[in-house]
């Protein structure tokens, strides 16, 4: 079994729309653990660097503005095969073409505000938690689930 850490964005909106709580608890109730969380007012320097791949896009700037534009609460999340996970969980980028059940087909309607980010594989997720925590912010301990959540 693959244990792994991604790194996840609540956004601007849905800290705006009060749905932490929400999407916090999908995480919580599929039995992924949470290992960091912080709320931040991101600054430009950090969403460019963030978004850096996408630099030159036509949506790098309203990205970058979208994502400084109120706090969003940034988690490390970790479990078995947690990047795909969540990714499945969140749905396709625009909520449009999300499926329901999802979180962006739940609760999104436009592609530039889409309530969630997720890494997209172990490279980008190693890059994004060293971009936005320190060690010492995560936190090392066993789920009491963990025994029944695992076959
Ligand atoms: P992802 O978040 O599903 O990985 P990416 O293609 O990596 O999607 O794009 C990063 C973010 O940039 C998206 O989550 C969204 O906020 C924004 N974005 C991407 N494409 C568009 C677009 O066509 N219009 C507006 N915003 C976009
Ligand atoms: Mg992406």
């Amino acid at each position: 079994m693959q244990k792994e850490r991604t790194f996840v964005i609540i956004k601007p909106d849905a800290v705006q729309r009060g749905i932490i709580g929400e999407i916090i608890s999908r995480f919580e109730r599929k039995g992924i653990k949470i290992v960091a969380m912080k709320m931040e007012s991101v600054s430009r320097e950090l969403a460019e660097k963030h978004y850096g791949v996408h630099k030159g896009k036509p949506f790098f700037e309203p990205t970058v503005e979208y994502i400084t534009s109120s706090p969003v609460v940034a988690l490390i999340l970790e479990g078995n095969n947690t990047i795909e996970m969540v990714r499945n969980m969140m749905g396709k980028t625009d909520p449009q073409k999300a499926e329901l059940g999802t979180i962006r087909g739940d609760f999104g309607q436009f592609i530039g505000r889409n309530i969630i980010h997720g890494s997209d594989g172990a490279d980008t997720a190693k890059f994004e938690i060293d971009l936005w925590f320190k060690q010492e912010e995560i936190s090392k301990y066993c789920r009491i689930d963990e025994d029944w959540l695992i076959e």
